[in-house]
């Protein structure tokens, strides 16, 4: 399924149904008094996360979304019926945003958290809510209040615990599918991954982490060369990042340095908070580099490069050093705090009681 992380869409919740003035008129019963029902309440528009849609490409093709309108009141004390809400359902991971304002609505940030997102209008009262001692024969109803609506932006930024950076051709995809159970395409050839991916590592039965496999990055990915650099964005919720390096490129005139270099630099252009995160580095395919002068090689470039930080020498297609990776992982995972958490989404006039955790994974 094509993978599509932006959308615009409309919401439209249902106006209430307007009361009704009317009086019981029943033979031998003179002045039956007033018997007008209240109008029904419109349909309210709810997003709900759900961890098996991984695209917002259902939003791209139905973008207007319209709850119907509350029935009026009738007489006899009828009530009129309530319109049924919608529920959109969004990968796991959605920013809602006010169209216009830019404001935050919600962040899906879980499996199944349901919010509202427009409330339906409240139906209006019938004559019967206006007898009183004074006045016996009401003829007053109010109309149903409309319902909201908004415009919409939706931004899907993947949710994982580290995330793969990395030249293209580096061997991030198989890295993930040498850790994880997540299969992405693996071919010898630049751009094979067009999308994210996903994939747990579970280093014990219930110690795991998720991992983000992007598209790679090139040198003037800012610019827009390459794929660019907007799927960099499913990287910024992550809480680490590795630099895969292939240290066996197939032309050999390739300097690794000025590499490394440039696509740390494309990372500080895109976004100062992303260029700031932990990153560790992983130099991949070393089984392709003759074992007596591994270390050898692998030491001058950590040096060239400067790097006081931590780095593993793996390969990802034999599964040498994958170990080591992903147990450190999980332990600097499980040592460090998690991130400030984002800013409260604020719902449009709604009550916090209307958003409910429904089920938190
Ligand atoms: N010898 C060897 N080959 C590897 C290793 N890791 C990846 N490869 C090969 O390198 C090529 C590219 O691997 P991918 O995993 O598709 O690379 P990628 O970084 O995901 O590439 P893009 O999706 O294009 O960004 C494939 O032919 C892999 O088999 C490794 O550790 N050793
Ligand atoms: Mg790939």
């Amino acid at each position: 399924m094509k993978f599509i992380d932006e959308a615009i869409i409309q919401v439209f919740a249902g106006k209430g149904g307007d009361g009704v003035a009317s009086f019981r008129r029943e033979k031998y019963i003179p002045r039956g008094g007033p018997n007008g029902g209240d109008g029904g309440r419109g349909g309210s528009i709810y997003a709900i996360a759900d961890r098996n849609i991984n695209t917002l490409i259902d939003y791209r093709y139905a973008r207007m979304h319209r709850a119907k309108n509350g029935q009026n009141g009738q007489g006899s004390d009828r009530y009129g019926k309530s319109a049924d809400d919608i529920v959109l359902r969004m990968p796991v991971g959605t920013l809602i945003k006010d169209g216009i304002t830019g404001e935050i609505v919600a962040d899906l940030v879980h499996d199944q958290q349901k919010v509202l997102l427009a409330k339906g209008g409240n139906g209006g009262l019938g004559n019967l809510h206006f007898k009183s001692s004074t006045n016996r024969a009401p003829r007053q109803f109010t109309y149903g209040e409309p319902g909201q609506e908004l415009e919409l932006k939706l931004e899907l930024k993947v949710l994982a615990d580290v995330g793969l950076l990395g030249m293209p051709n580096a061997g991030k995809s198989t890295l993930i599918r040498a850790v994880s159970a997540a299969r992405p395409k693996v071919a010898d050839y630049p751009f094979t991954t067009l999308q994210p991916n996903l994939g747990v590592v579970r280093v014990d039965y219930n110690r795991s982490f998720v991992m983000a496999d992007i598209p790679g990055l090139i040198e003037g990915a800012a610019e827009g060369v390459g794929l660019g650099h907007r799927f960099l964005k499913h990287l910024t919720r992550t809480r680490l990042l590795l630099h895969v390096v292939d240290m066996s490129p197939l032309n050999e005139e390739t300097d690794l340095v000025h590499e490394a270099r440039a696509l740390v630099e494309e990372l500080r252009k895109y976004d100062q908070s992303l260029y700031q995160k932990p990153r560790w580095l992983v130099l991949n395919k070393t089984d392709m580099i003759p074992a007596e002068r591994r270390d050898q090689l692998c030491q001058e470039f950590l040096q060239k490069l400067d790097w006081q930080d931590k780095y593993f020498i793996i390969s990802a297609l034999t599964g040498e050093g994958c170990q080591l990776l992903t147990y450190t992982i999980m332990d600097y995972l499980e040592h460090h705090l998690l991130p400030e958490p984002e800013p409260e989404p604020k719902n449009p006039g709604n009550s916090d009681s209307d958003n409910e955790l429904l089920n938190s994974c």
